[in-house]
């Protein structure tokens, strides 16, 4: 029997960018549900998330020390998103310097979409990269350091060259998963009440034209979205709050099961007399009804949803492949808000084909929604990942490329958050209507837009009884103008 640990880390943005352009501090639910996945198969692992181990002032050494200290049997890197994509191969070149003999390997839906480039551009640091889900391959690969000392020399789903990538095999029935516990990374989050919830896998069955999920949940090796059972969430649920977390987040595709699934999570949830301080949602606009949202607001203290509307313009909306109907969307926003659901709308910019008018019909929609109670949240300008519908033939929606490679997406690691904010180089493509700077310009005109008439939903909410954190969304989009 070995006892020499795997052990998980969740990389730095760079450990040359002390203000990444997006937040370093989440905890990715894969590298959680890898290690529990392990445990429960009987294998040590532990984990340290090096961007939070640096905020508790431990030094960038003394991190990596903790991580080589253990004499792991296995180091296993997260990169699920674009902005740690130089912080994983800085952190594995180091971990090798110091203990060259130990297997490092890579994973996480980023590192999936450019495995074969950062396997045979790395192979110095990196013994491998797993594409997809990641259960499988990673117990087949730690038995085989068990066993001989080396990883598998074949095996669907690790990338180790050039070689044809056949997928990861995938935990089948997917309620089979063990529930996950954020105390495996090390040290504790920001927000130790907080826990995000994993809900499905699987392709997304929309087709927007400028989304990943579609595309990323087939490359993970499940062509088809599926669901956790509502007992299995509840459970999931249920294991966290024992850790204490009391808010909680559902950010991925749930919103596809429609009021079907929220309703059976809220009967599970009363049922177990399980009862969260808050719940937020993401959603599309028209995934809800009124009684799938009084479902969910009956369960918890709070309820939120996040209505990724993106635009305002049915021309827009209609090239890239995405339903909208701007009359539905004020509506279901009049729903929740009549559920006692707080409703927090998301936009985006840099969409092909949004020239000015599309841009005044989004600023329309927006206020629209603030009449009857939609509170803006953000405006994000579109991170155009490879193998989406515009990526792919970016002359049909009018689009030239910035980035294709993995070294040109790691500019996401480089910049800091005043770059972003204030400069255009993050900008992953222009359109026909708008260059990088139009882009820039456009998500400053919806922020300005938005603090300018924020007053209408402050305003509508002072004679209701929902009373959302209107103060909080103000500062936020106010500080990102300096
Ligand atoms: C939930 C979610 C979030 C949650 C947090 C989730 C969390 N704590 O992990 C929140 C809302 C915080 C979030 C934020 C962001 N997200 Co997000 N998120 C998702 C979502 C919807 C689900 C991911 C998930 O947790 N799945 C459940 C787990 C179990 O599955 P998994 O991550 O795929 O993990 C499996 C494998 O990938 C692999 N694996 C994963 N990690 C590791 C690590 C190792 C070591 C190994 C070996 C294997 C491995 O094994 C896992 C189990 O089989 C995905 C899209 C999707 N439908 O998958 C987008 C997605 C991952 N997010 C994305 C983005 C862009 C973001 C943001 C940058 C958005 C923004 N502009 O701010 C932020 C930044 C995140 C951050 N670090 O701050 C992109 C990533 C694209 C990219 N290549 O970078 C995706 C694909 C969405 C999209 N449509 O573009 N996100």
């Amino acid at each position: 029997m070995c006892d020499q640990p795997i052990i998980f880390v969740q990389p730095p943005a760079s450990f040359d960018n002390s203000s990444p352009c997006l937040d370093d501090k989440q905890f990715g639910l894969g590298i959680l549900a890898n290690a529990a996945w392990l445990e429960s198969h009987g294998y040590t692992v532990s984990g340290v998330h090096i961007p939070l181990s640096l905020h508790y002032g431990f030094t960038a050494d003394d991190t990596l020390n903790m991580i080589v200290g253990s004499d792991p049997l296995l180091v296993a890197i997260g990169l699920n998103w674009v902005h740690f994509s130089d912080g994983a191969i800085q952190t594995a070149q180091r971990i090798k310097a110091k203990r060259p003999a130990c297997p490092i390997i890579i994973g996480g839906q980023h590192a999936g979409l450019f495995a074969q480039e950062i396997a045979t551009q790395n192979a110095h640091c990196i013994d491998g990269v797993i594409l997809g889900e990641a259960e499988v391959p990673l117990m087949l690969i730690c038995q085989s350091l068990r066993e001989t000392g080396k990883l598998p020399e074949k095996l669907p789903g690790l990338v180790r060259g050039a070689e044809d990538i056949t997928p990861a095999e995938v935990v089948e029935p997917m309620d089979g998963l063990p529930v996950y516990r954020y105390s495996t990374l090390r040290p504790h989050p920001l927000q130790a009440n907080v826990g995000a919830i994993s809900t499905t896998r699987g392709a997304c069955p929309f087709n927007c034209s400028w989304c990943i999920e579609p595309v990323i949940g087939r490359l993970q090796g499940r062509r088809k979205l599926q669901f956790h059972s509502a007992d299995r969430i509840t459970d999931q649920i249920d294991s966290l709050m024992q850790y204490g977390i009391s808010r909680f987040t559902i950010q991925d595709n749930f919103f596809v099961g429609g009021d079907k699934k929220l309703v059976d999570l809220a009967n599970a949830l009363i049922k177990r007399r399980l009862r969260p301080a808050h719940i937020n949602i993401f959603a599309h606009p028209e995934s809800y009804t009124l009684q799938g949202l009084e479902a969910f607001s009956g369960c918890c203290d709070k309820a939120s949803v996040d209505y990724g509307v993106e635009t305002g313009s049915r021309r827009v909306a209609t090239l890239n492949n995405r339903r909208l109907n701007p009359d539905e969307v004020v509506e279901r926003i009049a729903n929740a808000v009549s559920a006692l659901v707080e409703p927090f709308t998301w936009w985006m910019v840099g969409l092909p084909g949004e020239d000015d008018q599309a841009l005044e019909e989004t600023e329309d929609l927006i206020l629209r929604t603030m009449c009857v109670g939609g509170i803006p949240r953000w405006v994000s300008p579109l991170i155009l990942l490879p193998e989406t519908p515009i990526y792919r033939d970016p002359a049909r929606f009018g689009v030239r490329l910035r980035f294709e490679g993995f070294s040109e997406y790691a500019t996401f690691s480089r910049a800091t958050l005043a770059e972003a904010v204030m400069f255009s180089h993050t900008m992953t493509h222009e359109t026909r209507e708008a260059t990088c700077d139009g882009i820039s310009a456009a998500s400053r005109r919806l922020r300005k837009f938005i603090t300018d008439n924020l007053h209408v939903a402050e305003s509508f909410y002072a004679s209701q009884r929902l009373q959302p954190d209107l103060a909080s969304v103000r500062g936020r989009v106010q500080q990102s103008f300096f």
